[in-house]
């Protein structure tokens, strides 16, 4: 059988960091080459220092190694996009780019390329929003993930490269989010709640988002990358849905284990980027293609998250 190589670009990022320990479970960590543009920290296994956005150098590791599958994690988000637009821009698709055409030139088998639900805007109905919705994205994130589920399709169509994507929604789990994103107020409003601090949101009480759990996402994404080929009909990028709640529903579910945590708001920008996103998302296509199924809801994650912060700071 042919040695399985896996390239993780974006290894220190909040997918990045869990989605490598678990593929080096599956796979054995001398199968898992993680890379970041931040230098090595605390990965165990072999890690590589590279900015994805320098093709060469990316090549260089694809054939290092004889790369068979990557995970293209890295990306500007939302927030922090809005504040340099067109060096987001550049940095998302250079990097995207540069991952497609070195996996076409090397005949790398499957690419794993992160979507959002940043790819809807304004003419996407708002509620369940379907698979097939218009693309109206209203960020310079947004903007780059929709062209990049397009180049995902076109990789496929023309040149037989078997990319496979996600549209996650909000990331939510103990792990600390690296920044930038308009969905991070659900992850640091646990860190504050057991430090015993209350949290100012940069959101409305009333924002409601759609959103996952670590262990969901990344049970979605490896359950994606393992189906088979010819399950996996939508070559732009599936909706993946799970739970929707808003910043009061959150701290109501901590406050049933900390009944003195207490929430205040300051909404800032990240309010109007919010506003354009779905509420909740229809997956019915991932559902029926490859058998996604989410297991967590707001309550049973609250409870996971506030046990392992818990036990870390104990
Ligand atoms: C963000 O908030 O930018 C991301 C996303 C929803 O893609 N977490």
């Amino acid at each position: 059988m042919a040695t399985t190589a896996i390239l993780i670009i974006g290894a220190h990022g909040q997918l990045g960091s869990v989605l490598t320990g678990e593929l080096q479970k599956i796979y054995g960590k001398q199968n898992i080459i993680a890379t970041d543009i931040v230098p090595k920290t605390n990965v165990e296994g072999i890690f590589e220092h590279i900015d994805a956005t320098d093709g060469k150098a990316l090549e260089r590791i694809v054939t290092k190694y004889a790369i068979t599958e990557i995970y293209h994690l890295a990306a500007i988000l939302s927030a922090k996009g809005e504040q340099y637009p067109l060096r987001t821009w550049e940095v998302n698709m250079n990097m995207t780019l540069h991952v497609f055409d070195v996996a076409r030139k090397h005949k790398v088998d499957k690419v794993f390329f992160p979507s959002s639900i940043a790819v809807f805007g304004d003419h996407a109905p708002k509620e369940n929003t379907p698979q097939w919705a218009p693309l109206n994205p209203t960020t310079v994130y947004g903007m780059s993930k929709a062209a990049g589920e397009h180049w995902a399709q076109y990789y496929f169509n023309t040149y037989g490269l078997d990319v496979r994507s996600l549209r996650y929604p909000g990331v939510v789990g103990y792990q600390p989010v690296s920044g930038g994103g308009t969905t991070d107020y659900a992850v640091e409003i646990y860190q504050s709640a057991v430090r015993q601090q209350p949290y100012t949101c940069f959101l409305k009480p009333d924002t409601k988002l759609p959103m996952i759990y670590m262990d969901d996402a990344i049970r979605a994404t490896i359950e994606l990358m393992q189906a088979p080929k010819e399950n996996i009909k939508t070559r732009t990028s599936y909706n993946l849905g799970s739970m929707s709640f808003c910043p009061s529903e959150v701290a109501a579910a901590i406050q049933r284990t900390y009944p003195n945590f207490s929430m205040e708001y300051a909404p800032d920008f990240r309010q109007k980027i919010s506003e354009k996103w779905p509420h909740s998302i229809d997956d019915g296509q991932a559902r029926k293609d490859w058998g996604w199924k989410p297991k967590h809801d707001l309550e049973s994650m609250t409870k996971l998250i506030l046990a392992k912060l818990n036990k870390n700071m104990s």
